[in-house]
Protein backbone atom coordinates (compact mmCIF):
# COMPACT_ATOMS: atom_id res chain seq x y z
CA UNK A 1 0.00 0.00 0.00
CA UNK A 2 1.65 2.90 -0.78
CA UNK A 3 0.39 6.08 1.22
CA UNK A 4 0.90 9.88 0.14
CA UNK A 5 0.17 13.52 1.67
CA UNK A 6 -2.94 14.82 0.00
CA UNK A 7 -2.47 17.93 -2.71
CA UNK A 8 -3.61 21.23 -2.15
CA UNK A 9 -4.58 23.47 -4.86
CA UNK A 10 -5.77 27.18 -4.40
CA UNK A 11 -7.26 29.05 -6.85
CA UNK A 12 -8.94 32.27 -7.07
CA UNK A 13 -12.79 31.56 -8.29
CA UNK A 14 -14.72 34.86 -9.95
CA UNK A 15 -18.33 35.90 -9.52
CA UNK A 16 -19.49 34.16 -6.22
CA UNK A 17 -21.68 36.31 -4.70
CA UNK A 18 -23.52 33.83 -1.80
CA UNK A 19 -23.66 30.70 -0.39
CA UNK A 20 -25.52 28.67 -3.13
CA UNK A 21 -22.79 29.48 -5.33
CA UNK A 22 -20.41 28.38 -3.18
CA UNK A 23 -22.03 24.80 -2.74
CA UNK A 24 -22.79 24.91 -6.76
CA UNK A 25 -18.80 25.67 -6.98
CA UNK A 26 -18.26 22.65 -4.07
CA UNK A 27 -20.27 20.13 -6.22
CA UNK A 28 -18.79 20.85 -9.34
CA UNK A 29 -15.14 20.30 -7.95
CA UNK A 30 -15.95 17.52 -5.32
CA UNK A 31 -17.53 15.56 -8.71
CA UNK A 32 -14.06 15.53 -9.85
CA UNK A 33 -11.57 12.40 -9.68
CA UNK A 34 -9.38 12.24 -6.90
CA UNK A 35 -10.89 15.12 -5.25
CA UNK A 36 -11.43 14.73 -1.25
CA UNK A 37 -12.44 17.56 -0.63
CA UNK A 38 -13.32 21.47 -1.49
CA UNK A 39 -12.82 24.91 0.63
CA UNK A 40 -14.54 28.08 -0.59
CA UNK A 41 -14.48 31.51 0.57
CA UNK A 42 -16.93 32.87 -0.95
CA UNK A 43 -15.86 36.91 0.10
CA UNK A 44 -12.37 36.47 -1.48
CA UNK A 45 -13.31 33.82 -4.00
CA UNK A 46 -10.53 31.71 -2.45
CA UNK A 47 -11.04 28.10 -3.14
CA UNK A 48 -8.36 25.24 -1.78
CA UNK A 49 -9.22 21.42 -3.30
CA UNK A 50 -7.76 18.91 -1.75
CA UNK A 51 -7.11 15.87 -3.79
CA UNK A 52 -5.53 12.60 -4.09
CA UNK A 53 -3.67 13.41 -6.82
CA UNK A 54 -2.29 16.66 -8.65
CA UNK A 55 -5.18 18.13 -10.62
CA UNK A 56 -4.54 19.94 -14.30
CA UNK A 57 -5.35 23.82 -14.27
CA UNK A 58 -7.92 23.10 -16.93
CA UNK A 59 -9.70 20.15 -15.20
CA UNK A 60 -10.41 22.93 -12.19
CA UNK A 61 -11.36 25.56 -14.83
CA UNK A 62 -13.81 23.05 -16.83
CA UNK A 63 -15.71 22.01 -13.36
CA UNK A 64 -15.37 25.99 -12.09
CA UNK A 65 -17.16 27.03 -15.70
CA UNK A 66 -19.38 24.22 -15.14
CA UNK A 67 -21.07 25.64 -11.68
CA UNK A 68 -21.09 29.05 -14.15
CA UNK A 69 -18.74 31.08 -12.09
CA UNK A 70 -14.63 31.59 -14.00
CA UNK A 71 -11.02 31.40 -12.52
CA UNK A 72 -8.88 34.35 -12.20
CA UNK A 73 -5.30 33.20 -14.08
CU1 LIG B 1 -24.88 32.81 -5.04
Amino acid sequence: MIVQAPYRTTVTVIGMSCEHCAQAVTDELSAVSGVRSVDVTVSSGFVTITSDRELGASEISAAVVEAGYGVAD
